[in-house]
C-alpha cells in the first residue's frame, strides 16, 4: 500500500482541519439518516482522538458522527485520473458515506484503508460523513469487556474495561487524504534488498493496475533498468549498486528510488521512495544486521500525548526521536498497534530500528470468538506488511503482545499468523512479546524470543535481591529450552517524577533507577541476549484502577510532557558508555 504523494502524475491532498462532529449514545443517527449528513455538530479537530478534546466525553466509546465538506482541488480530474480517499486511522469501526453513497466500512484502528470515489466525487461540495465506534468488546482486537474469568487473570478491574493497559482513545486519528492517481497507475511496490561482497542487491516489484502491457523503469543513483509487466500487471527487476552505502543506525543511507510506468515511451505514472540496503536475520544465538551482531537499545512507547490522545502531532515524533538519541537509543518497538506513517518514515531517516507489532494486545483462547479475532488478526498482518514492508527501519514483525497463551489454543492460532506473515515477507524475523515466558510454545517456531518481565515490581515488589536471580534463572531457561536469541521487550517501574527516597522504595526515582541498572547488569552477562528495551520512554494515560494513579501509567522515564526522570540520565550514562 504506498503512502501518496504529489509528482507531475499524482496528487495528495490532507482533509485535515475542524470537521463537524455529533456524539450519538442513543444511535439515532441511523434512523435519522445522518449519513446523508447532520445537523448540532460540535467543531472536532481531525487528525486526533475525540476523547479530551471536550470537557465531558473522556470516557465515551460509543458511536459518534463526522462531517466535512470539500471541494475537489484543481488539476484533479475524474476522466483521467481514479481518486480515491485514503484513512491512515481511525479507531476502531470506520464507516464512510460521500453524497450520501456508502463506501465501506472498515475495522481496526492502527492500519489505512481507502476506498475509490471517482463516480462518486463532485466538482464542488462534497459531502464526507463518517460514523465511529469504539465499543469495548471481547471477539475485537484488542479485546475488551472481557468477562472476568481467574482462567485469564484479568483480575484487575479498569475502567474503561479494556484487557489492555493503556487508554483506548477513539476518532480519526491520522489524516484524511483525497489523493488522485492517473487511471494507469503504479498500485504497488516491494522492495527486497541483498548484500554480496561491498555491493548492494535491490529486487523491485512493480505490480500496477490492471490494464496493456507497460514497461516498468526502476531507476537508482543513475542506474535504470526496465521490464515489461505480465499478465499479472507485474514486473520485476534487480538492481545491482557497487560499494553500495548500508543502511544501519550508525548511518541511516538511504537511497531515492523511482519507478515510472511507460507505454509507447509516454510515461504513464511515476513514484519515488527511499530505501535502505540492508540485511537482517538471526543467526544461532545473535541477531544480525549487515551480517554482523546487533544489540538493541530502547524502548515500549505509546503515540500518546494530553488533548490530542493518539492523535498525529508530528512535534512530538520529532521530541521523542530526539529524546531517544540523546539518551543512546536505537530502536524501539510499536506497543501495542502499529505507529503512523511518519513515525516510520523518520525511523529510516534517523536509522531506528523497529519490531513492528500488530495491535493484539491481551489475547485470550476462550473459544467464543476465537475464529473472529484471529481472523481480524489475520487482516492486521496482511495490512501492516503492505504498508511498511519497505521501510529499512522495520526489522521484524511482532504478532502479539502478552497473549494469555495458557491455553492449547494459542499455538495453532500463532503457526496461522506466523505462516501468513513469513508467505507475504521471508526477509525478516517474527516474534511476539511474551508474558508467559518459558511455557510460551509458539517459541518453538518463531524467530527470537521476546519477554516481558516486572521481577521487583508486580512481584518480589520492592526486592530486587529476590527479583534479579529469578529473572537470571528464568532467562537461562528459556534459552535452555528455545536456543535462541532474546530481547527483553519489556521491564520497569512505575516512578512519580519528583517522589525520591534513600534507600530506593517503590515509585521513587531512585528505585526506578536501580532497578533498570540492575537489570542491564544481568542482560550484559547472558550473550544470548540481544537487546533491552525498556517500558516506557514516556509516562501514558491509561484505564483507571486502583494501580494506575490518576489514570496514567508512570513507568515512562520521562514524564508525558517530556520531561527527564533521574533513570533518564542513568540511562544515557548506560548506553552512551
Ligand atoms: C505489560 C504490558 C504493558 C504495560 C506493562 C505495565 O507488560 O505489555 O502494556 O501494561 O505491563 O506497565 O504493567
Amino acid at each position: 500500500m504506498l503512502y501518496p504523494q504529489s509528482n507531475p502524475y499524482r496528487q495528495v491532498t490532507d482533509l485535515a482541519g475542524f470537521w463537524e462532529l455529533r456524539f450519538d449514545p442513543e444511535g439515532q443517527g441511523d434512523q435519522a439518516g445522518w449519513a446523508n449528513g447532520f445537523e448540532g455538530g460540535r467543531p472536532a479537530a481531525v487528525p486526533a482522538s475525540w476523547n479530551d478534546q471536550f470537557e465531558d466525553w473522556r470516557d465515551y466509546l460509543g458511536q459518534v458522527w463526522y462531517q466535512t465538506r470539500f471541494s475537489l482541488p484543481w488539476g484533479y480530474d475524474t476522466a483521467r485520473q481514479s481518486i480515491s480517499l485514503r484513512f491512515n486511522s481511525v479507531n476502531y469501526i470506520a464507516e464512510v458515506w460521500l453524497n450520501g453513497v456508502r463506501l465501506g466500512q472498515h475495522e481496526g484502528g492502527h492500519l489505512p484503508f481507502e476506498f475509490e470515489v471517482t463516480p462518486h466525487v463532485l466538482p464542488e461540495g462534497n459531502l464526507l460523513v463518517v460514523r465511529v465506534e469504539g465499543e469495548l468488546k471481547p471477539d475485537r482486537v484488542p479485546p475488551g469487556n472481557v468477562p472476568l474469568d481467574p482462567r485469564f487473570t484479568f483480575a484487575n478491574q479498569s475502567y474503561p474495561p479494556a484487557s489492555f493497559d493503556f487508554f483506548p482513545f477513539c476518532g480519526i486519528q491520522r489524516p484524511v487524504l483525497l489523493v488522485a492517481v492517473p487511471n494507469e497507475a503504479i498500485a504497488d511496490l516491494t522492495v527486497t534488498t541483498e548484500i554480496s561482497g561491498r555491493a548492494g542487491l535491490v529486487r523491485v516489484k512493480v505490480n500496477r493496475f490492471a490494464g496493456d502491457a507497460a514497461i516498468a523503469r526502476v531507476s537508482l543513483r543513475g542506474t535504470s533498468v526496465s521490464a515489461e509487466t505480465n499478465v499479472v500487471n507485474e514486473a520485476e527487476v534487480m538492481l545491482t549498486v557497487p560499494e553500495a552505502a548500508l543502511w544501519s543506525p550508525d548511518s541511516p543511507n538511504l537511497y531515492d528510488l523511482t519507478v515510472e510506468l511507460a507505454c509507447n515511451s509516454a510515461t504513464l505514472d511515476r513514484y519515488s521512495l527511499p530505501i535502505g540496503i540492508r540485511t537482517i536475520r538471526v543467526e544461532g544465538d545473535a541477531l544480525l544486521l549487515n551480517g554482523r551482531p546487533i544489540y538493541l537499545k530502547g524502548f515500549g512507547r505509546h503515540e500518546d500525548f494530553p488533548v490530542t490522545g493518539r492523535g498525529l502531532v508530528p512535534a512530538v515524533i520529532v521530541k521523542d526521536y530526539a529524546l531517544m538519541k540523546w539518551i543512546g537509543a536505537n530502536s524501539f518497538r510499536t506497543t501495542h498497534y502499529p505507529y503512523s506513517e511518519q513515525m516510520m518514515d523518520l525511523a529510516d531517516r534517523l536509522g531506528f530500528m523497529v519490531i513492528d507489532e500488530i495491535p493484539a494486545v491481551g489475547l485470550f483462547f476462550a473459544e467464543v470468538g476465537l475464529e473472529r479475532r484471529l481472523s481480524v488478526c489475520r487482516q492486521y498482518v496482511q495490512e501492516l506488511i503492505a504498508r511498511d514492508k519497505n521501510h529499512p527501519s522495520a526489522i521484524m514483525w511482532s504478532i502479539a503482545n502478552e497473549p494469555h497463551s495458557r491455553l492449547p489454543a494459542a499455538k495453532p492460532f500463532f503457526r496461522n499468523l506466523y505462516d501468513l506473515a513469513k508467505s507475504l515477507d521471508s526477509t525478516r524475523p517474527i516474534t511476539l512479546a511474551s508474558q508467559v515466558g518459558v511455557d510460551e510454545e509458539s517459541f518453538e517456531f518463531l524467530d527470537l524470543l521476546c519477554l516481558n518481565r516486572y521481577y521487583g515490581w508486580y512481584t518480589q515488589s520492592g526486592q530486587l535481591d529476590e527479583g534479579l536471580p529469578l529473572l537470571a534463572a528464568e532467562l537461562d531457561a528459556m534459552h535452555e529450552k528455545f536456543a535462541k536469541p532474546l530481547i527483553m521487550t519489556e521491564f520497569g517501574a512505575d516512578t512519580i517524577a519528583g517522589h525520591h527516597a534513600q534507600p530506593p522504595e517503590m515509585f521513587s526515582e531512585e528505585y526506578q533507577v536501580e532497578m533498570l541498572t540492575r537489570y542491564f547488569g544481568l542482560f550484559r552477562s547472558r550473550p544470548f541476549v540481544v537487546g533491552e528495551h525498556v517500558w516506557n520512554l514516556c509516562d501514558f494515560k491509561t484505564s483507571q484502577s486502583v494501580r494506575r494513579m490518576g489514570g496514567m501509567n508512570l513507568k515512562g522515564v520521562f514524564t508525558r510532557d517530556r520531561r527527564p526522570k533521574l533513570a533518564a540520565h542513568r540511562l544515557r550514562e548506560l548506553w552512551n558508555k
